[in-house]
């Protein structure tokens, strides 16, 4: 942890003097315009916001600290006999801007486990729920009922220096890490399951431990799956919305706990984390509809075009800001094509693959024809056995806790204001467009 703190002090530092000599110098530096069609459709491209973790690229996706997530699973360390990245060792380098080395990465996992013990007042908070409420309102009640734990609000409470809330930013954002797979794989089994979670094993890293606490396969591949999906999905840049959402509510100095539990109501949402349920429902759907043909991208091109005529949105393909491939869906399409090039499901998601986006581009209005992430998750958690498609988003939750906090700490740490544009109503838009 000192390790952790003075690393991220030391860029903190740079940073700091960097957004200073920003603000001093080229104040006045206009780096953009703002169109009417971006004002009414939701600021797509405007640059109005800091994010230090990450960066979208349009045409090759995401990259932690600037590394690719190819570089990031090639660089960052392994679990023994694993091939794929850890995911708390991508967390690290979102905090410190550095890949850890593997001892760094140990001690960093160490750290994780002695922080995971959950509260049983939280528990008896989600038993009070209706069994049937959706495990993304759970999880969005369990972060709330962890918020009086928050060391950011009692310190806060107690009159806290401007200089020291990344700290203790850091404390609440490594808990609530830490926490997050047992509050996870326990709403997971209560939900679907006897309710009875299996043991807390401090010998695996964050990711194989979340796998087995879920309890649907002791099959190593599935540990290493969830490393690579919980590696992938860790961060998205600040414009997502379940990240913007969490860095809105944190630029008010709610803490980490309230930021993440609004960031997860929109992370629920089918436009966002919700669509790899909707996909994975899809697929099902589409499997039921070909009748046990075989998939192939004739019958797919025509399935996807009778869905387009009426009006439906195919979940799992474009993107407000990719106009590529996502990176992730490849990387987990070489997982499959690895792992498990027979499964019928993955055979379906294949055909998608070869069909859809040229359906998509001819229906002429999608910016981006090509599959995102959610077209290919749902498949492999439903391989290995975990086919509660309402449970999908939870697994992507518990991976961008880490990227949501690496931000409300970095917020924090550069000091970053209340976030507040300005809203215009739509006659006060039309005289503008008019004056031009
Ligand atoms: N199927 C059908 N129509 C689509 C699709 C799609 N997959 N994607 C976009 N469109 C439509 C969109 O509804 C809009 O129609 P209209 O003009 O009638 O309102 C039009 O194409 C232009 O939209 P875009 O500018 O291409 O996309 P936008 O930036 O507004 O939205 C998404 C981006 C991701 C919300 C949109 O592509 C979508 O709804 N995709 C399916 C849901 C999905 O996969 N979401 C997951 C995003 C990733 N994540 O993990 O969060
Ligand atoms: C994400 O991972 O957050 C999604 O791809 C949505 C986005 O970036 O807008």
């Amino acid at each position: 942890l000192v390790a952790l703190k003075g690393k991220i002090a030391k860029l903190a530092k740079e940073k700091s003097a960097q957004k200073a000599d920003l603000l001093k110098n080229n104040a006045d530096v206009v780096i953009g315009e703002v169109s009417v069609e971006q004002c009414i459709n939701g600021g797509r491209s405007v640059k109005m916001m800091v994010t230090e973790t990450s960066d979208l690229d349009a045409n090759t996706g995401i990259s932690y600290r600037g590394k690719s997530l190819y570089e990031c699973n090639k660089e960052l360390p392994k679990a023994p006999g694993g091939e794929v990245a850890l995911p708390e060792a991508a967390f690290w380098l979102l905090l410190t801007g550095e890949v850890p080395t593997d001892a760094e990465c140990r001690a960093f996992t160490e750290e994780l486990h002695r922080r995971s013990a959950v509260p049983q007042s939280v528990f008896a908070t989600l038993a009070t729920l209706p069994k049937d409420t959706h495990p993304m309102t759970q999880l969005s009640v369990a972060m709330l009922a962890m918020q009086p734990d928050s060391k950011f609000a009692h310190k806060y409470d107690q009159g806290m220096k401007k200089g020291e809330y990344w700290e203790v930013a850091l404390e609440d954002a490594l808990d609530l890490v830490a926490k997050m797979p047992v509050v996870a794989a326990q709403i997971y089994r209560s939900t679907f399951k006897d309710g009875k979670l299996p043991a807390y094993n401090a010998k695996l890293d964050w990711a194989a431990n979340y796998a087995q606490m879920l309890g649907v396969n002791s099959d190593e591949k599935f540990k290493e799956v969830t490393r690579l999906y919980l590696m992938l999905h860790a961060d998205h840049e600040g414009g997502n919305v379940s990240a913007h959402t969490a860095h809105l509510v944190g630029s008010a100095l709610s803490d980490p706990y309230y930021a993440w539990a609004a960031g997860l109501c929109g992370l629920a949402g089918p436009l966002h984390g919700l669509a790899n349920q909707e996909c994975i429902s899809w697929l099902l759907e589409a499997q039921k509809d070909l009748g046990g043909q075989k998939p192939t991208k004739e019958l797919l091109t025509a399935y996807a075009e009778k869905m387009l005529a009426s009006g439906k949105v195919i979940p799992g393909f474009g993107h407000a800001v990719l106009r590529n491939t996502d990176p992730r869906y490849m990387l987990e399409r070489e997982f499959a094509l690895k792992n498990c090039p027979d499964d019928p499901l993955f055979q379906l998601v294949d055909a998608c693959y070869q069909a859809i986006p040229a359906v998509l581009e001819k229906g002429g209005k999608v910016k981006n024809p090509f599959p995102n992430v959610d077209a290919h998750s749902g498949q492999l958690m439903h391989f290995y056995n975990l086919k509660e498609q309402n449970y999908y988003t939870v697994v992507f939750a518990v991976s961008r806790a880490m990227g949501v906090m690496a931000q409300y700490v970095w917020a924090r740490a550069v000091g970053l204001p209340i976030e507040r544009p300005k809203s215009v109503p739509l006659d006060v838009l039309a005289k503008l467009a008019n004056k031009k």
